[in-house]
């Protein structure tokens, strides 16, 4: 940790854009706490960001020291008083009890939820405890109901995950297709970036697909306020229109792709007609769309929850690779398929392997060349990593059902919010009969949950990188010492390796040296990082990956776009064509269950309000939750503005007031996610989701299900903290 500090670099820890923050100290009496001791502000030099923050960046000093988990505690059962224990009584605990575990039910009950939240060090620790050292892959993280259907889609289309773009696209793209993200408010650099100058180039348009008028599709040229989940209806009637006007880039997919013939089949089906009435769009709201990606010599796909968080996740993802395949629109400026990260590492995981069915450097827990590489570069015995892919969140869930998950450890996420279907997720957790719990601050709703609770340190307190939207990775230097006797997240993992007798795999000194190693790993992968290091980081600040050691060292620092040379990752280096029919949302409404909730973020609130609900200017914007519902749909059901009601899906009910609003299609409603049962009574968005999943990916549909609503009363009072 430096202490001469007078300025130090570091990333803004909530979204996926990865803003450069530099943190000024103030002042050095030790009696000045954060964040009057400290100024955060953006950082010019940063890349991505140059210099820019938003809402939550800026504000992000002002929750660091509140309510803060400072110490280990136990307690033998759920309900009781937590007791403080050391951390040597903590480790002892957690050690025998895997011990346990192993000796009577095996490796398979054991399980690791963790979170794009955590850095790259502390991912890979994990990664190499759970699938290395103890031998299951049941290491899974929140990036599951996040970017796990982009990472299919990726893999399923390209031959390897990895976001091709780079944020520069933004100034170079003719046309800005964002469907199923409200960047305006989830990544708010990057679309200011994007809206200066849509703001001054007339030709530059941009379409926005959303079933809502969020802030984004308000500044839009054209947007499609499609029915919730007929994505891919809308993106095959595109293509349709694309190859009946002959704009398709022959040469390229003569030359680059598998699949045409089955895909052009497929988009036979999908007639203006057809999809205006699928999509509830007019044809010539279809065909202006077709119009300005024929027109657009460079068009860019930008999409987030809106499109991976479905039962048809990677299908949809795919389907939009599709039009890029069509035209040509890849590996060039300004041009590509761009999913934007939603957490700030959520690349970093990715990268080290931290899903139930990857191994770090973008490998498959399924193939044994790949199991074999690690196994012999961590120093473990051939066949020590399971060939099985572990259990994903959901799977978790049905394991502590059926009695099969016997120690969970849960870190750096709040599942008791954020898991769809709360009502069996709170009844699993509360069956589990031994749960871990990491995180920086208490309580949260999932510390109820927990037998032991380890306070890990966060942003500020501990060093480690972070990979961002466009693959560039950023060192986040600590600047202050551990709350209390709170520990990062990689070093709890270290010592609890160490105790199980893992001594030669854990003999990290600090973060550096885990980077280090992990970064090994990725020779030759298309995520290489081996000429990045911490020291290099600090150095030159933020580098974009792939980066090779060998490389010199100018072409080490951007490495913008992926497939330049049209070469993709697949055996034959041909991207795929995906040839799949839309299938609407898995829970259709019906008479009983009439409308189509649909669930999202707010430009202040981070996630479950660990942090921000403990920021005052951040409470002010958004004091409580609601619920937005179309004036036609109010009036039938004599709901006013600000009226609380009653929504029950076929899970639960929860209870917000009424927003009423033209921003959303009649027959569907919009919950915000950020209010669990701390920060509201009932009004949780996940009582009322379903944990139904896309096959591929495994990311469940939390942004569509079937709710009855009815007029509760007229007190709009259901904020605990407004
Ligand atoms: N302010 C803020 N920013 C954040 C976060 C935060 O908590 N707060 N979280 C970060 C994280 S982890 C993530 S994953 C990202 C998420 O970023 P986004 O994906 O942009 O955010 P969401 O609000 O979840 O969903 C985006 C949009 O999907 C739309 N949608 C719903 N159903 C459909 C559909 O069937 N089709 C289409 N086309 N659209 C649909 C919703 O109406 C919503 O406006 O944001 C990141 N940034
Ligand atoms: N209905 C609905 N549900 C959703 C979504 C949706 O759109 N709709 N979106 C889903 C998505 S995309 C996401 S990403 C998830 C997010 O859901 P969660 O991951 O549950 O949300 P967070 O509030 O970000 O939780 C992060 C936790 O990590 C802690 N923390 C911060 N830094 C550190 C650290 O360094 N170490 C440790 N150990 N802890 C730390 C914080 O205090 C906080 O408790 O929600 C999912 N759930
Ligand atoms: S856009 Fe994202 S990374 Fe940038 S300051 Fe805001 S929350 Fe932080
Ligand atoms: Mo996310």
């Amino acid at each position: 940790m430096s202490t001469s500090l007078e300025t130090i670099k570091t990333l803004c820890p909530y979204c996926g854009v990865g803003c450069g923050l530099e943190v000024v100290e103030t002042g050095k009496e030790p009696t000045l706490k954060f964040p009057d001791r400290f100024k955060v502000r953006g950082d010019r030099a940063h890349p991505s960001s140059q210099g820019m923050v938003c809402v939550k960046g800026a504000t992000i000093a002002e929750s660091i020291q509140k309510d803060r988990l400072l110490h280990p505690m136990m307690r033998d059962r759920l309900g009781d008083q937590f007791r403080q224990v050391s951390w040597d009584e903590a480790f002892d605990r957690i050690t025998q009890r895997i011990q346990e575990v192993l000796a009577t039910k095996g490796a398979d009950a054991l399980c690791m939820y963790g979170s794009g939240q955590f850095q790259t060090e502390d991912y890979y620790t994990a990664q190499k405890l759970f699938k290395g050292c103890l031998g299951t892959n049941n290491f899974d993280a929140n990036s599951r109901l996040c970017m796990s259907s982009a990472v299919s889609g990726y893999v399923k289309s390209f031959g390897s995950d990895g976001p091709p773009c780079c944020y520069e696209d933004f100034d170079l793209t003719d046309c800005l297709f964002a469907i199923g993200t409200n960047t305006a408010e989830c990544h708010p650099i990057i679309f200011n970036r994007f809206r200066k100058r849509h703001k001054k180039e007339a030709h530059v348009k941009l379409i926005v697909v959303d079933p809502r008028r969020t802030q984004t599709a308000e500044v839009a040229d054209l947007h499609l306020a499609i029915q919730p989940g007929t994505d891919i209806d809308l993106l095959n009637g595109i293509a349709h229109l694309l190859l009946l006007w002959g704009k398709s880039d022959r040469a390229f997919i003569e030359n680059h792709t598998n699949g045409f013939t089955e895909f052009q089949e497929l988009t036979q089906h999908y007639t203006p007609e057809f999809v205006s009435r699928r999509c509830g769009i007019s044809i010539e709201e279809l065909e202006l769309a077709a119009k300005y990606w024929a027109e657009s010599p460079r068009v860019l796909s930008i999409w987030s929850m809106g499109i991976n968080q479905s039962v048809q996740g990677t299908a949809k993802v795919q389907s939009i690779i599709n039009l890029h395949l069509l035209t040509g629109q890849i590996g060039k400026e300004g041009a590509g398929a761009f999913s934007l990260t939603g957490q700030p590492n959520a690349m970093g995981g990715r990268e080290a392997g931290g899903l139930a069915h990857l191994l770090p450097g973008y490998r498959f827990a399924t193939n044994p060349d790949h199991r074999a590489e690690l196994e012999a570069f961590w120093q473990l015995p051939k066949g020590s990593i399971s060939p099985q892919v572990g259990r994903t969140a959901w799977d978790i869930v049905r394991g502590l059902e059926s009695d099969q998950v016997a120690f969970l450890w849960i870190a750096a996420t709040n599942p008791a919010v954020s898991f769809p279907d709360l009502v069996r997720t709170k009844a699993a957790l509360r069956r589990s009969p031994f749960t871990v719990y990491q995180d920086a601050y208490f309580p949260t709703e999932t510390s109820e949950f927990a037998h032991i609770l380890l306070p890990a340190t966060q942003w500020s307190e501990k060093t480690g990188t972070m990979t961002n939207s466009e693959r560039c990775v950023t060192l986040c230097q600590a600047f202050q010492p551990p709350l209390g006797e709170a520990k990062a997240d990689w070093e709890i993992f270290a010592e609890v390796g160490r105790r199980l007798g893992f001594n030669a795999q854990f003999q990290f000194q600090n973060s550096a040296d885990v980077y280090a190693e992990f970064a090994q790993i990725t020779r030759d992968r298309p995520c290489e990082i081996t000429g990045i290091t911490h020291a290099k980081l600090a150095e030159l600040g933020a580098i974009q990956y792939p980066c090779k050691d060998s490389a010199p060292e100018l072409d080490q620092v951007h490495n913008k776009r992926l497939y330049t040379d049209r070469q993709f990752h697949t055996s034959d280096r041909r991207a795929n064509f995906a040839a799949y029919h839309s299938q609407g949302v898995f829970e259709v409404p019906d008479q009983a269950y009439p409308f189509i909730l649909t669930t999202g973020r707010l430009y202040g609130h981070w996630h479950t309000q660990t942090r921000t609900g403990r920021i005052d200017k951040i409470r002010q914007m958004h004091p409580h939750p609601f619920i937005e519902i179309h004036p036609q749909d109010a009036d039938k059901l004599g709901i006013n503005d600000g009226d609380l009601v009653e929504v029950k899906s076929r899970r639960g009910a929860s209870k917000f007031p009424a927003m009423v609003t033209k921003a959303i299609a009649p027959g569907v409603v919009f919950v915000p996610m950020h209010w669990g049962a701390l920060w509201a009574d009932n009004a949780e968005a996940n009582a009322l989701t379903h944990a139904e999943a896309c096959p591929d990916s495994k990311q469940p549909e939390l942004k569509a299900c079937a709710v009855a609503i009815a007029f509760f009363s007229i007190t709009l009072n259901s904020s605990k903290i407004s």
